[in-house]
């Protein structure tokens, strides 16, 4: 099999796990196991009654017992619509999706009227595109990443087809990271809007927002961020990273499915055109006409999510409990962990950079004993035999996949929970995989 692409440097793992690693990762093993025991999903047995391993973190994670009692909390006490009665349920459900704003804004250091409550990152990427109609005119440039999730590329087709605007793509270079000698040739005076991912969900590459930023701006163009990668995963600091517009999803951070956000910079905000128009987002209404409800109600039309918003509260909670910092850290060691013993099959190849490079995702291919591809989906189902639950596909990135020559790659990707003994199990399957095919 082709051996070009292999990360460099993770040939001896043994010899590598230098002893300061080793007390880092056992302490974190610690942590690990008290983590865990917050989640009882993780305790099941499934398949031939083998116990999960949940390794499709960037898909969706788990939910601690935290954020689903404060859910179940939320219907069985207080439910009520927010915003609208002034009775004591409404008053305290108000409160509290209002607190859960404060939260998202404290953690990723925005103001309170930046944060909009949307149902996942497709949503607030959507938001944003739709704000951009009026904004753009024929040959104007909206400037996107070779890398993007189908989230971070289609509503942007479309733009540009009704606009008659230009879509054009930042490159890749040879470890699939972003160009950024390409970012300044792509980037110009016509660029209305630079829309990029902070984490690539397919090769894990972190990207060098303040670059991008830095280009985008001296050409007078908005940027938006997709964090649907990154928010859940690293410290995500809005104001000091300088986009325009960042999005992300609540259940890909212990929250549930159905919330999300979109933040933006207030001044921008004020001047964008909402998405959706009816209820809550208004302040005065007429039979003609109706004026803007302030922010960030005004991008929140019609009864929204409290349980969901509340939720996302509490895991945000949690997730500042363990520090982001030390998030981003225990899963960047694992990830390293994890390519290390891949390289040591000499059967499998591994996509995107050096673990230093990247966040808790890898994506690989394994080959038979001729060379040949086994298809992603015989091996995750026979991974999922085991009970280890990975992605294969093209993970809603087929131009990515047709950029890099494959079909579909294996994917596993990591959070809070995952520790190295579900790595070592993973290697063992691998190895039968490999067998069973060759
Ligand atoms: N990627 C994955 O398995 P939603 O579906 O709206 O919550 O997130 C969309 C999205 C946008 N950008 C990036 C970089 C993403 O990774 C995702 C979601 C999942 O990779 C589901 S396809």
């Amino acid at each position: 099999m082709p051996s070009d692409k292999k990360v460099q440097g993770s040939l001896n793992f043994h010899k590598k796990m230098a002893f300061k690693i080793c007390v880092v990762a056992q302490m974190d093993q610690l942590s690990i196991e008290n983590i865990r025991k917050d989640f009882p999903i993780l305790s099941r047995k499934v398949r031939n009654n083998v116990p999960l391993i949940y390794l499709d973190n960037a898909a969706t994670t788990q939910k601690p017992k935290q954020v689903v009692d404060a859910i179940a909390d939320y219907y069985l006490r207080y439910n009520a619509n927010v915003h609208r009665g002034i009775h004591a349920l409404s008053e305290e459900a108000s409160e509290k999706y209002e607190e859960a704003h404060l939260k998202v804004a404290k953690f990723l250091n925005a103001k309170f009227q930046e944060v909009i409550f949307t149902k996942n990152t497709t949503e607030g990427l959507n938001i944003v595109a739709h704000g951009m109609y009026d904004r753009l005119e024929r040959d104007d440039e909206i400037v996107v990443t070779r890398m993007e999730h189908h989230s971070n590329i289609v509503p942007f087709q479309v733009l540009a087809r009704k606009t008659g605007a230009k879509l054009k793509f930042i490159e890749l270079d040879k470890f699939e990271t972003l160009n950024l000698e390409s970012a300044e040739k792509v980037i110009t005076d016509r660029t209305k809007l630079v829309s990029i991912p902070h984490m690539s969900n397919v090769l894990g590459t972190i990207n060098p927002v303040k670059d991008i930023v830095d280009i985008a701006k001296a050409h007078g163009s908005l940027v938006l961020l997709d964090g649907a990668q990154s928010v859940p995963h690293l410290p995500v600091d809005f104001a000091d990273l300088g986009v325009d517009f960042l999005a992300f999803s609540g259940h890909k951070m212990l929250a549930p499915m159905g919330i999300g956000g979109l933040i933006g910079k207030e001044e921008v905000l004020e001047d964008f055109e909402p998405l959706l128009y009816g209820g809550e987002m208004i302040k005065y209404v007429d039979y003609e006409r109706a004026t803007w409800n302030d922010l960030p109600w005004k991008f929140e039309a019609g009864t929204p999510n409290v349980g969901g918003g509340i939720g996302l509260g509490v895991a945000i909670d949690y997730l500042s409990n363990i520090g982001m910092e030390r998030v981003h850290k225990m899963e960047r060691e694992l990830t390293k962990y994890t390519m290390e013993r891949f390289s040591e099959l000499d059967f499998v190849q591994i996509y995107g950079p050096p673990s230093e490079y990247r966040g808790g995702v890898v994506s690989f291919n394994v080959f038979n004993d001729d060379g040949e591809l086994i298809h992603p989906h015989d091996v995750s189902t026979i991974l999922d035999e085991h009970g280890i639950a990975i992605r294969a596909g093209h993970h809603c990135a087929q131009p990515l996949m047709r950029a890099m020559s494959i079909p579909a790659t294996n994917r596993v990707s990591f959070y809070i929970y995952n520790n190295y003994e579900e790595v070592d199990k993973t290697v063992e399957v691998l190895k039968e995989v490999k067998a069973l095919f060759s």
